[in-house]
């Protein structure tokens, strides 16, 4: 298999690189350069016709693209620690809180660096930045939700760290980038913030 991967700040290839170091796996890489516009490229579309990465090319041909679905092979190809939950209860909540940072957090920090953003000014066009600015109270408004969630819990899910945490923490860094920081008033989610990025997967 060959892992396509690319540097920090892109928060969804991150996701892949903390799982696994959780793991404690290690797997072929390869490293696709977004600034230099690499995923774009010929080679690249070929493997990922998205022109997105993370993508994980399996030795029958098979290419996942999406890196939660990359997250769940491996999690079925090597259980331990268990990242996705445990039972059904706790599985089911892993994948609440995973669709909640997707769908309510990353949609609108995903906006404001899609429509504000100069480096995206090449490529989004056109851009509609008085929209992205909307967006920008909306994410504020949402990482307070996962403040008043962690209020009194080491971990989204309440039981374990898990991939809903991971996801977590790479929207929250990538926000940080673009200048969407937590602000100091939600404790929990700093608290929780500095839990995690504790943990030497975060150097990922
Ligand atoms: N749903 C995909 C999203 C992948 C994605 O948006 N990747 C970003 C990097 S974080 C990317 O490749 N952006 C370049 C582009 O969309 O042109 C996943 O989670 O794997």
């Amino acid at each position: 298999m060959l892992l396509y991967d690319s540097a920090n700040p892109a928060p969804n290839p991150r996701r892949v690189r903390i799982f696994l170091a959780e793991k404690g796996m290690r797997v072929p890489t390869a490293h696709v350069s977004i600034p230099a516009g690499e995923h774009r490229g010929e080679d690249y579309l070929k493997v990922n016709p998205l022109g997105q990465t993370p993508s994980l090319a399996l030795d029958d041909g098979t290419v996942l693209t999406e890196s939660i679905s990359i997250c769940r092979y491996f999690e079925a190809l090597h259980p331990e620690p268990p990242l996705f939950g445990i039972g059904a209860q706790d599985i089911a909540e892993v994948d609440m809180w995973t669709r909640r940072v997707e769908m309510r957090l990353m949609i609108p920090v995903g906006m404001v660096w899609l429509h504000t953003h100069p480096f995206t000014a090449r490529v989004v066009k056109p851009q509609f930045p008085e929209f992205g600015e909307t967006q920008r109270q909306r994410a504020i408004a949402v990482m307070g939700e996962f403040d008043r969630a962690l209020d009194g819990q080491e971990f989204l899910d309440g039981r374990r760290y898990s991939m809903a945490d991971i996801v977590l923490l790479t929207t929250i860094d990538f926000a940080a980038f673009i200048g969407l920081t937590v602000p100091e008033e939600y404790e929990a989610l700093r608290a929780w913030h500095d839990r995690v990025s504790a943990r030497p997967s975060a150097a990922a």
